[in-house]
């Protein structure tokens, strides 16, 4: 008995009367000679729990099946066999010879032509507010306003094996148990790179008091060694003009290990003007115990993967959903979707067949601000504009949403109980006006939710959105067929979206970013000055 584990399993909502008792589903693993536990379930094990009386109210022993072996499982350094042979990679560290370029002031951000707020918050995690971007162009020190707060607002991740021991695993992340509370200390060089400053977090604990969260967030300048914006000219005689501005940008990161998965969700700052939001998942697969111990004994029934004898990675989903809060130069604000439209025939002597061409369209209501990325049709462009605000030459003033991968919408049915919890993954974008007690996208309390709360029933009352404090809700999501790399650990795997601005600025930003400097850093034996290939 000194091997098992047990772990905290929402038990949802799968109709009927709304739950008056607070339970929960306990499973427990065998450790052993691992530390991934979640690899060797005790399948068809099941404990319920009354959480008001802290008693346990049922228990069921259901199916028998071979508990995983431990071999290959751990994920320890020194627990994995040796490293690969071949060339290692260099070990490399990020310098500032100059020291860091950003500074922190109490808990505001200043760098570059960026300022905003880091907060900390149990369910949320990291919370950014009052972002506002330096308009270069406009002289003097005039701030604009971009994001008044933006954050994760769910994690959504429905499993899809209907069996007894896995139907109700739905798990809403930050609803049912707190982003927060699942951030760890940071470590830094692997985590965070050596020039990474930290930010503690503070909460309640479950008796009240306040407790110290260390190194929940890093923030830090990444330097990829990419390009921000080029050219190079050849066109006049005898002479060769090139222009390279380095990509440099402010990463502001916090890694939730939500049991046995992790997500490091970044808030990346770029001079351009853009906020780009990335989710990067890794961690432990949840995985099911099975008899079978090859693939050519699996049936339709084992829904996943093979990924290691008598052990089946479930298929799920991972919908991540941010509630960001823009303020596009103000609160004044409009969703405008652009439709690509193709053209036929047009007309006149030219040989063209077709062309496109873009129909704009301002959303009146909320239905209208109501997305689906994936359904049929030209990709749209979506930006937030501020009516009331034009460039010199009269253009809205904007930003951009621009999707970066991982789109995936909830395939269940309208009227299963888990959609139902969680109606909004049905579409990846949606605008709704400010509500002080809209934040939480599966609604206030989500344990136990029948959905009759939440960012689909707000948006049912198809509210004026136009011009006005608007919100926008974006859901990354992910289909997640495993495979067996994703055992053990899984490799990060990333998706997220870029809010760029759409003139919003007179003209590139980055003009007047100065090329790279040369430092005298050590450069190992590389001869690269004067070096041609
Ligand atoms: C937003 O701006 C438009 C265009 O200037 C204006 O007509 C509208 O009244 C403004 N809305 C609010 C709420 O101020
Ligand atoms: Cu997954």
């Amino acid at each position: 008995m000194d091997d098992v584990l047990c772990a905290v399993f929402p038990v949802g909502w799968f109709g009927g009367e709304p739950p008056r008792r607070r339970v929960a589903k306990v499973l427990c693993f065998v450790a052993g000679a691992t530390a991934n536990f979640y690899a060797r379930p005790l399948e068809g094990v099941t404990l319920v729990v009354d959480l008001d009386r802290m008693a346990i109210v049922g228990y069921r022993d259901r199916v028998a099946y071979p508990v995983p072996k431990a071999e290959g499982t751990d994920y320890r350094a020194g627990k994995v066999g040796p490293p690969y042979t071949g060339t290692a990679p260099a070990p490399g560290v990020v310098v500032q010879p100059e020291g860091r370029g950003f500074h922190i002031d109490g808990h505001v951000v200043r760098w570059a032509n960026w300022e905003f707020h880091v907060g900390f918050d149990m369910r949320a995690g990291t919370v950014i507010s009052l972002a506002s971007v330096h308009n270069a162009d406009a002289g003097g020190a005039q701030r604009r306003q971009v994001l008044y707060r933006g954050f994760v607002s769910e994690i959504f991740v429905p499993y899809m094996d209907p069996v007894e021991e896995w139907y109700y695993r739905t798990f809403l992340d930050a609803g049912e148990y707190g982003l927060g509370l699942w951030a760890f200390p940071l470590q830094p060089g692997g985590d965070c790179p050596a020039n990474a400053a930290y930010l503690d977090g503070y909460f309640s604990g479950q008796d009240g008091n306040p407790v110290e969260g260390k190194n929940m967030i890093c923030v830090f300048e990444r330097y990829a060694g990419d390009v921000a914006w080029r050219h190079t000219e050849a066109g006049f005689p005898n002479q060769l003009i090139t222009e390279v501005r380095p990509d440099v940008s402010l990463v502001v990161r916090m890694v939730v290990s939500a049991g046995n998965y992790d997500y490091i969700l970044d808030w990346e700052f770029k001079t351009s003007g853009s906020i780009k939001l990335a989710v990067s998942l890794t961690g432990l697969l949840e995985v099911k115990g099975t008899a079978y111990t090859h693939a050519n004994e699996v049936k339709q029934d084992a829904h996943g993967t093979l990924v290691s004898e008598n052990t089946i990675a479930v298929y799920h989903d991972h919908y991540v959903t941010y509630h960001l809060d823009l303020d596009v130069d103000g609160t004044n604000n409009s969703f405008v979707k652009s439709t690509v439209t193709a053209v036929r025939d047009p007309g006149g002597d030219m040989p063209r067949r077709s062309y496109w061409t873009v129909r704009r369209e301002v959303a009146e209501r909320e239905a209208d601000g109501q997305v689906d990325l994936g359904a049929g049709g030209p990709p749209a462009d979506l930006v937030f504009v501020n009516p009331g605000k034009k460039t010199r030459i009269g253009n809205d003033v904007g930003y951009r949403i621009v999707p970066a991968g991982a789109t995936a919408a909830s395939v269940l049915d309208d009227d299963d109980f888990p959609q139902r919890r969680a109606t909004y993954c049905k579409k990846q974008v949606w605008v709704t006006p400010y509500s002080r007690s809209e934040k939480w996208a599966s609604g206030l309390y989500a344990d136990q939710s029948t959905g009759d709360d939440g960012l689909a029933a707000w948006s049912g009352r198809n509210r004026a959105i136009r011009g006005e404090d608007i919100v926008l809700w974006y859901t990354v999501g992910l289909h997640h067929v495993p495979c067996q790399e994703d055992f053990p650990v899984m490799p990060t795997l990333s998706g997220g979206l870029e809010l760029r601005p759409s003139n919003f600025f007179e003209r590139n930003p980055l003009m007047r970013t100065r090329p790279a400097r040369r430092h005298g850093q050590p450069i190992g034996n590389c001869s690269c000055a004067g070096a041609s290939s």
